[in-house]
């Protein structure tokens, strides 16, 4: 059976959801909202127990594709997703009034490379005009602040915004997929490292509308993701507990009208940063299901 202790590759991660659909086909589907500059499907899992564009709730990881530990536990999340619907009484709730959108390779061709080429790759894989540099940064490429500081416009920084929002196939996808469906409630973009639970903003200090709200359910969801490990958090908005980071994904979320907008900085602080030890994947994956429960249930709970 499937080794949720270790990191798999793209085309792992890709025949795993394929089996998670052929193994539970009335729950579990896969929706392909677009293809990556390279070619790649850019594959959805959708649980759902019926209903048509239920209230839902998305979560994605691997938009910087080195950050391993996060597409390792959306495969566990996956999994758990499909082995607590019914076991679980708080998860079945939701799950019989919401439906669950989970991209585990966000960013694939940034991916592949990191197991082909350079283990260290954050960005995209586009070429850019008149540079020799590759990619821009999938976390500053969205139509939120875009061009304001916290975002370079180099394409050979890490944090390149790109010429212009949403030039990038893999954001433009997800860009599309929200404002057809119209109904998403909570949008959670998971990154990692440095333990970090944050909402908006990252492009102005400005405090979103719901911040009490948001800094509440942020409260309550690192202590229950403490309560298993130990494992300690620091949240707040993005620009003040981390940096200044302009065209981030969650912004652009909370713009759109999707209060619950969070995103995870997951294990650890740097002792081994990006490349953190397969052992840690599962204990990982468990504590922050722990804090997803939180921020699911509450949206569920207050539509
Ligand atoms: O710089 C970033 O894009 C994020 N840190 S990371 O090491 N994952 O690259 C921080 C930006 C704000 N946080 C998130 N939106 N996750
Ligand atoms: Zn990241």
């Amino acid at each position: 059976s499937f080794d949720y202790g270790n990191y798999h590759t793209l085309a792992e991660i890709y025949s795993f959801q394929d089996m998670l659909v052929a193994e539970n086909p009335n729950f579990v589907s896969k929706i392909v909202i677009g293809q990556s500059y390279e070619g790649r499907p850019l594959n959805v899992l959708k649980f759902s127990t019926g209903g048509s564009n239920r209230p839902a709730i998305w979560m994605d990881t691997g938009i910087h594709s080195r950050e391993w530990v996060t597409q390792a536990s959306a495969l566990w999340f996956a999994k758990k997703i499909v082995t607590d619907y019914g076991k679980d009484p708080a998860l079945t709730a939701i799950l019989n009034n919401m439906d669950i959108f989970l991209e585990i390779a966000t960013n694939p061709d940034g991916y592949y490379f990191t197991h082909t080429s350079n283990r260290m790759w954050r960005k995209t894989r586009k070429p850019n005009p008149g540079s020799t540099c590759y990619g821009v940064d999938p976390n500053r490429n969205w139509n939120s602040g875009f061009g304001e500081p916290g975002a370079s416009s180099n394409p050979c920084s890490e944090t390149y915004r790109g010429t212009s929002p949403h030039s990038e196939s893999e954001v433009k996808s997800i860009v599309d997929f929200v404002q057809s469906h119209r109904n998403i409630k909570a949008f959670i973009s998971i990154h990692s490292y440095s333990q970090m639970l944050l909402y908006p903003y990252g492009y102005t200090t400005a405090p979103a509308k719901d911040q009490a709200e948001l800094h509440s359910v942020a409260q309550k969801a690192i202590t229950n993701l403490a309560s298993l490990y130990g494992t300690r958090y620091q949240y707040g908005s993005i620009i003040t507990v981390i940096y200044q980071a302009s065209g981030n994904t969650v912004d652009w979320t909370y713009e759109q009208g999707i209060k619950y907008s969070y995103t995870f900085e997951l294990r650890d602080t740097g002792a081994y940063g990006f490349l953190l030890p397969a052992r840690q994947i599962i204990p990982t994956a468990e504590e922050t299901w722990l804090a997803l429960m939180v921020i699911m249930d509450h949206t569920y709970k207050n539509p």
